[in-house]
């Protein structure tokens, strides 16, 4: 039971609130100017799921992983039963399927984007190969993103690229059973440095609209220009109810992929925030996948993953405390001070002791990073693992 007016706040959020790792948090990732490869890093699909299976097992709010299908499905749709079951064994099940195409030799020029109507069908048969593998692992989302554009003014139709976008995403969505979602990710340069095809949240908006009822815009955190207002994007994109979830990361310059809430918590919390306030408002929960979208190349993976939960949740917290009746009677009369500091309190606010609570009323650790490193985890995978990332192997199996 909880203590009082602000554990009860707490609790009922935390009660609400999952995010969704992804399974390629856990392998050895770089920059574009090198890998560091650590001891204890993932390297293969089961042990990305057993390590997201400890995060959950220590946080409580991670029940689900990403994957990306030709990293984690060793045999295409033929590995599906194998992977599940190795999720099942970790205590965690899969969640949003992400395509790739981006990576394959075909796809220098583009995939949906390619002015080679070939390249484009061998995209959107992979897209569908994945919506058929959404299927078969009962899961909701397929999470899009296109590393289509191009780097040099004039080279590239964008009109042209933007009506074959139009085209295969109207027949992605054609194909999707009626629970489940296409997630149009933007970003606004990397790989492409000239031009992106789908760059920013509008254009987002128009593809998924064009493509169909089911088809939602998919946020995340560094896909965007320095200055720009991202929980304002969120609040308008609630309103046309077309947020279909989050990728979570924190950034100083670009897309750095960092860790939630290590470089502008504040920020985080806004965007909570907006959808509180949203769903205050409507009396209606939003539909959203809140999923993690990090490189963890240079902290210890799993540690920097609860890290990342654990952070999300005391955000997510911190926002449900928003007085919103004040905060709306400070509005209606623009007092500002007043209203700022509706705000100001709830993110200043100590959520920690109240989520303390909350894990030991659910069985879970009341530190879990502490509880993970005393868990022996760490040394146990770094010393079966040790070898095979000495030698840097990668193997899909
Ligand atoms: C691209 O930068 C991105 O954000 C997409 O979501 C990819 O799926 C992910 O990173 C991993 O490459
Ligand atoms: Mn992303």
């Amino acid at each position: 039971m909880p203590a009082d007016a602000l554990e009860q706040k707490v609790w009922k959020a935390l009660d609400g609130f999952r995010i969704e790792l992804p399974s390629w948090g856990f392998a050895n990732t770089g920059t574009r100017f090198g890998k560091f490869q650590q001891a204890a890093a993932a390297t293969t699909t089961a042990e990305k799921l057993s390590d997201a299976g400890q995060v959950h097992r220590f946080t409580g709010c991670c029940p689900t992983v990403a994957v990306h299908v030709l990293w984690d499905f060793p045999d295409g749709k033929f590995s599906v039963p194998e992977v599940m079951l190795m999720a099942e064994r970790h205590g965690v099940k899969i969640g949003a399927i992400n395509p790739n195409v981006f990576q394959d030799q075909i796809y220098k020029h583009g995939s949906l984007g390619n002015p080679d109507p070939a390249v484009r069908r061998a995209a959107l048969q992979h897209i569908l190969d994945c919506i058929e593998i959404a299927s078969a692992t009962g899961s909701r989302d397929i999470s899009l993103w296109f590393a289509d554009g191009s780097s040099y003014p004039g080279t590239a139709n964008i009109r042209h690229r933007r009506r074959w976008f139009e085209e295969g995403l109207v027949e992605a969505h054609r194909n999707l059973e009626p629970n489940q979602r296409l997630l149009v990710e933007y970003k606004p340069f990397e790989p492409a440095f000239y031009h992106t095809d789908i760059a920013d949240w509008g254009m987002s908006l128009l593809m998924a609209r064009n493509a169909g009822p089911q088809a939602k815009v998919l946020v995340d955190t560094g896909h965007h220009y320095q200055a720009q207002n991202i929980e304002q994007i969120v609040a308008w994109l609630l309103s046309e109810n077309m947020l279909g979830g989050f990728h979570f990361n924190d950034r100083r310059y670009a897309d750095d992929d960092l860790t939630l809430g290590s470089i502008d918590p504040y920020q985080v919390f806004r965007i909570f925030h907006e959808i509180a306030l949203f769903e205050w408002e409507t009396g209606r929960r939003a539909e959203i996948a809140y999923m993690v979208d990090q490189s963890h190349n240079l902290k210890d993976k799993i540690e920097e993953t609860i890290q990342t939960a654990v952070t999300a949740q005391e955000l997510y917290a911190k926002a449900a405390l928003v007085d919103h009746a004040a905060l709306a009677r400070h509005q209606g009369k623009s007092a500002l001070v007043d209203a700022e500091e509706c705000l100001k309190d709830a993110f200043a606010t100590d959520v920690r002791p109240a989520i303390r609570e909350w894990r030991k009323a659910n069985g879970i650790p009341a530190e879990p990073l502490k509880a993970f490193r005393e868990s022996g985890y760490q040394e146990r995978a770094a010393r079966e693992r040790g070898a095979k990332n000495a030698a840097a192997v990668t193997s899909y199996a």
